[in-house]
């Protein structure tokens, strides 16, 4: 009779584990060894705390460019952040810069020091409008449509999609490894400014795209990425799942949200970002998936304490692995004004970051290397 129960006890434990074990793979099923550890460990770090990330950091910063060693929030805290984000757009043309000027081969120095160090990298991509030749922030309906199987674009499509699987598969760590990739295409999907946002495309048509990009990927042996579904504002779950390509073909859940306003008038960016991230978590909490708020910032930080009144208390109740600032470009001519999201030495918040920086649960880098992410 023991025996029985034992055995029963025991057939109900491998099933228990093989359900929590399918819960911690990753989409792409073939994905390498460096890959699945990091989504498992992620998972993990989550728990401890948010991850602190910030774009192209160590390309530039306000007032400088490619000064090896040199990164705006290390300037300040001694730190550097724990996730770099990187935008490859340009890679579909054959450029050798992307579309900010960073040139390719120092994007990909830079992300095998991010490996090596035990830090995150995420790649989003502003590709150009394939039916059209015009920039991503082209609003021509009909655009996803295009590039889909059987369609007018789709062989342009594919073209793209080689070279960026090329770059992929050319991301290699000091110990000869495929650097795991945080993978954020088509990003904002909820917004209406980009060729595959919201009214240009059908859900199901955005879902098609999706898919069949991750399973061309699959197809050329890249097995070093994440997937990171990622909208703009949103409503409601229903709202930010419209899109949503299935839990076969994403890892992460995220969104984007600026803020414009500023504390006056209740602060309206922190309530809706807390708001939002109840939405996301609720999310990712029932489809067992990461979370991260994946671009934010007040552009020039003009309020002192945005980090410890604004984002802190939006993000600081809930369970997210990252928070990523955009970028420290500096003055930028096109629009007169000054375009950056983190401080940098001297910048009025500066004060107020370290104490974001000092609280318990923001991550930077060395907490996170110490994580081992990758083993
Ligand atoms: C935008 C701005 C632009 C930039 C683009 C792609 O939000 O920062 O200046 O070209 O992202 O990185």
């Amino acid at each position: 009779m023991w025996r029985k129960s034992l055995l029963k006890l025991c057939c109900y434990t491998v099933a228990l584990l093989s359900f929590t074990a399918a819960f911690s793979q990753v989409a792409d099923k073939k994905a390498t060894t460096e890959t699945r550890n990091l989504y498992k460990n992620l998972k993990k770090l989550q728990k401890k705390g948010v991850m602190f990330g910030h774009q192209d950091a160590l390309a530039y910063g306000v007032g400088w460019q490619y000064q090896e060693g040199r990164n705006d929030v290390k300037e300040i805290t001694g730190e550097l952040p724990a996730v770099f984000g990187w935008d490859v757009a340009g890679l579909e043309k054959g450029s050798s810069v992307n579309i900010d000027s960073v040139p390719f081969d120092k994007m990909r120095e830079y992300i095998k020091l991010v490996y090596d160090k035990g830090l995150v990298n995420t790649i989003s991509w502003h590709l150009d409008n394939p039916l059209n030749g015009k920039t991503a922030w082209d609003e021509t309906s009909g655009s996803v449509a295009s590039i889909l199987p059987g369609a007018l674009k789709n062989e342009l499509y594919n073209s793209w999609l080689d070279k960026l699987a090329s770059f992929m598969l050319s991301l290699e760590g000091s110990d000869g490894k495929l650097i795991p990739i945080l993978f954020r295409p088509y990003h904002e999907l909820t917004g209406n400014w980009f060729w595959w946002g919201n009214k240009h495309c059908t859900p199901d048509e955005f879902k098609q795209l999706w898919q069949y990009t991750f399973n061309y990927f699959n197809n050329k042996g890249v097995h070093n990425l994440i997937y990171v579904y990622n909208t703009s504002d949103f409503n409601s779950t229903e709202e930010f799942l419209e899109k949503y390509p299935g839990d076969s073909f994403a890892d992460m859940v995220s969104f984007d949200a600026y803020d414009y306003k500023g504390p006056a008038e209740g602060n309206p960016f922190a309530k809706s970002l807390n708001e939002k991230l109840t939405m996301l978590e609720a999310v990712a909490k029932k489809h067992q998936k990461l979370a991260a708020l994946a671009e934010t910032g007040y552009e020039a930080i003009p309020y002192s304490e945005w980090w410890t009144e604004s984002l802190w208390k939006a993000i600081g109740n809930h369970q997210i692995s990252y928070v990523l600032l955009w970028r420290n470009f500096g003055y930028q001519p096109s629009t007169g004004r000054q375009h950056f999201y983190a401080p940098h030495s001297g910048h009025v918040s500066e004060k107020d970051f370290l104490k974001f920086y000092n609280l318990d649960k923001t991550l930077f880098e060395k907490e996170v290397s110490k994580f081992n992410l990758y083993k």
